[in-house]
């Protein structure tokens, strides 16, 4: 109801509470599959001394187009391009729409009917850029590690192929699809190369950096035409923090569009969106200044300790077994014997705040900085109650 009368603040607060009851929090450790977490209390402090900033008029606020181009320069950095071109997004999703509109719009064959391959783990925002831009997504198979089958890549090649995706640290196991092999692979066809690395972005730098692998998923590789990366998830940045970099003017240009009526710079635009937060912006600048590297290679080392907690734990329960060694932070559990939906069903009844993957059927577990040593062993403690009570299938 829109009522006539405008109520007391403290009458709406207290709505407000009780409406936001069911709500998780981060603090309670229960979202065991989230891929945000509380954000970093300078970034919340920044976001909310500049809340009313528009970064979809920069001409009023150059200041903080500044931020913005210093925030593409700063992740551009981190995936060795020396003159990063892109723009900050609302997240993944978004980037991921530019970056498809980019290897639409970029294509050297131009074709009424455009695909896009894409390896069958990626991510569902994916789906929804094709269907957003009227291409046809094609999905090829994934090997026994839930990994991109390079050479399936390649047979599904043809005339109307206009870009190629693939994924650095999957949503649902965190794998990291072989890139230097798709990227030949991209570049001897002339195809654009979009690497997904929304939740890799910010983990694998630091995983190398830690010596816990040696991935190259970056600019470093010739075919690689353009990465996504989300501060609002492993960058601690607070909500909508995405980011899309592109490696040639050609394709920055390609999802720019002008708005006449509107002057300087707020007359280019190359998101989505129109109005925008500019505080969420800023507020990832300043989060990632305060960070540095080593911020996040500390952060990501203390997830990675605790995903080797869940990695025993699971290895403990013979009802349980690992979908695959763990790459990253993210965790896929198979159950054997059980009924998947029966475990997740009575584990949310406990109160924890569950999430599947359909490849394999399994559990899945983000082991994001709220999910502490103590919650990661209640969450196990209770699988093992629930693991051994349930019937076997
Ligand atoms: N790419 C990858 C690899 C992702 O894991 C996600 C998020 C995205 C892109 C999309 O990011 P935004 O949510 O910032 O747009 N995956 C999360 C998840 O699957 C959240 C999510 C879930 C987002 C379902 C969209 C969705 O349809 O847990």
């Amino acid at each position: 109801m829109f009522e006539e009368q405008g109520m007391t603040t403290d009458a709406v607060l207290k709505r407000l509470q009780s409406l936001l009851e069911p709500d998780s929090s981060y603090a309670s450790g229960r979202p065991v599959a989230s891929m945000s977490t509380a954000p970093h209390g300078f970034g919340v402090d920044v976001f909310s001394r500049t809340i009313e900033k528009n970064a979809g008029r920069f001409h009023t606020f150059p200041g903080s187009a500044e931020v913005e181009r210093e925030v593409v320069e700063m992740v551009g950095d981190l995936f060795h391009l020396e003159q990063p071109l892109g723009t900050t997004t609302s997240g993944g999703t978004e980037s991921n729409i530019l970056a498809m509109l980019a290897c639409r719009e970029t294509a050297a064959k131009k074709t009424h009917t455009p695909e896009i391959i894409a390896p069958e783990t990626v991510h569902a925002s994916v789906d929804k850029a094709a269907w957003i831009l009227g291409a046809k997504l094609v999905k090829t198979r994934v090997d026994s590690q839930f990994s991109a089958d390079p050479s399936a890549i390649e047979r599904a090649i043809n005339k109307k192929t206009v870009g190629i995706f693939a994924t650095a640290g999957t949503t649902y196991l965190g794998q990291i699809d072989p890139i230097d092999e798709i990227a030949g692979i991209a570049s001897r066809h002339s195809i654009p190369f979009h690497v997904d690395a929304a939740f890799g972005g910010f983990v694998i730098p630091f995983l190398n950096d830690l010596g816990m692998g040696h991935h190259v998923f970056d600019f470093q590789i010739e075919g690689v035409t353009s990465i996504s990366v989300d501060p609002h998830k492993m960058g601690l940045a607070p909500i909508p923090s995405g980011c899309v970099l592109f490696r040639s003017e050609r394709q920055l240009e390609s999802v720019t569009r002008r708005v006449p009526y509107l002057r300087g710079q707020s007359a280019v635009q190359h998101t989505l969106l129109g109005t925008r937060p500019a505080g969420s912006i800023l507020a990832a600048w300043a989060v990632m200044k305060q960070m540095g590297r080593k911020g996040y290679r500390d952060l990501v080392s203390l997830c990675m300790k605790r995903t080797l907690l869940v990695k025993s734990r699971v290895e403990a329960n013979r009802m349980l077994r690992l979908a695959i060694e763990p790459v990253m932070n993210i965790v896929g559990v198979e159950c054997k014997e059980l009924s998947l939906e029966h475990v997740t069903d009575r584990m949310e009844e406990r109160g924890w705040r569950m999430a599947t993957s359909p490849l394999p059927p399994s559990i899945r577990i983000v082991i994001m900085p709220h999910m502490t040593e103590g919650t990661v062993n209640a969450f196990f403690n209770d699988l093992d109650d629930i693991s051994t009570t349930i019937p076997a299938d």
